[in-house]
């Protein structure tokens, strides 16, 4: 029973630290965003929000997505992370209905370790999910569209490497050390 109970508080603990974390943007204030915002490093490119106007670059979540207006746009983890997917839009301008993205992922030591291109993203000028099966760690995303400018993207969705929060070591580890101490005294 007690051995049950410190199992609960280090699962407790760990479980923290699991699950995928979706990126929306909506909680911010129009304008660019932030240089770290939602456990990712914006500051190495012009990231811009951008308001749900339909039937252009309609977002996924309301009311914003993200856009750049750098020709190859990246963002870095704060933490190693899987990179799951992102939703794309690009707009229904005849000029770039063959839009697509190129997504590279780039690993903890900057080496380049998965590639894909979204199919094209016009029309209808309505979110498409762009999912990644690539499993490993990276830290580096960097995207390459056809035509700068003319796509946003929504939901950025990762789930970040196993470690214990800050929190959970100040709250939990003195706890289940005293339960330790008092387990090996029965
Ligand atoms: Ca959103």
């Amino acid at each position: 029973m007690r051995w049950g109970l410190l199992a609960l508080l280090v699962s407790l603990t760990v479980g923290q630290a699991i699950g995928s974390t979706v990126v929306n943007f909506d909680d911010l204030p129009y304008g660019s965003v932030p240089a770290s915002y939602g456990g990712i490093d914006w500051s190495a490119s012009t990231w811009w929000m951008e308001y749900d106007s339909p039937p252009y670059f309609p977002a996924h979540s309301q009311p914003y997505s993200v856009f750049s207006h750098d020709s190859s746009p990246t963002w870095v983890f704060e933490t190693p992370s899987r990179f799951e997917g992102v939703w794309f839009n690009g707009n229904n301008d005849s000029e770039t209905s063959d839009q697509t993205i190129n997504v590279k992922l780039f690993d903890t030591d900057d080496n380049l370790v998965w590639e894909a291109t979204t199919p094209s993203l016009n029309p209808p000028g309505l979110p498409v999910w762009f999912g990644c099966d690539y499993t490993g760690w990276v830290e580096r995303v960097t995207l390459t569209p056809v035509y700068f400018n003319r796509w946003t993207m929504d939901d950025v969705t990762y789930t970040a490497a196993p470690g214990l929060p800050a929190v959970s070591l100040v709250v939990f580890a003195p706890l289940a050390g005293a339960i330790v101490r008092r387990l090996r005294k029965s």
